[in-house]
């Protein structure tokens, strides 16, 4: 028993660590091209908000450069940032998605 130290005849507790998995940060960064209704419409299309909340995140963006746009699992953060990126080839917009581990 790795819990029982015999020698000293001291038993200490030890509890395994319960370890949630780590959360990624998508965030989105702003550019001087790529057109404000596009983006708006990236963010309702694959980050499931409505148009207020998709404007305010947009503007958001516009303004100070980038924000977070959603906070996922490894594996679900990887497919938005990659629908966003091929989404904005596509149209050919210059839009930038990233993702970054949470703290
Ligand atoms: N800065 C862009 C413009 O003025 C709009 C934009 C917002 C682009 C958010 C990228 C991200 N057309």
């Amino acid at each position: 028993n790795a819990d029982d130290d015999t020698e000293s005849g001291l038993m200490t507790k030890t509890r395994a660590k319960t370890k949630r998995p780590p959360r990624y940060k998508v965030l989105l960064l702003n550019d001087d091209y790529t057109p404000m209704e596009f983006v708006v419409h990236v963010l309702e299309r694959f980050f499931g908000l409505n148009h207020a909340q998709a404007f305010e995140i947009m503007l958001t963006v516009h303004k100070k450069g980038l924000a977070v746009v959603g906070v996922f699992s490894h594996e679900i953060a990887e497919t938005k940032v990659g629908q966003v990126m091929d989404f904005a080839r596509r149209h050919q917009h210059p839009l930038q998605c990233t993702m970054e581990k949470e703290e």
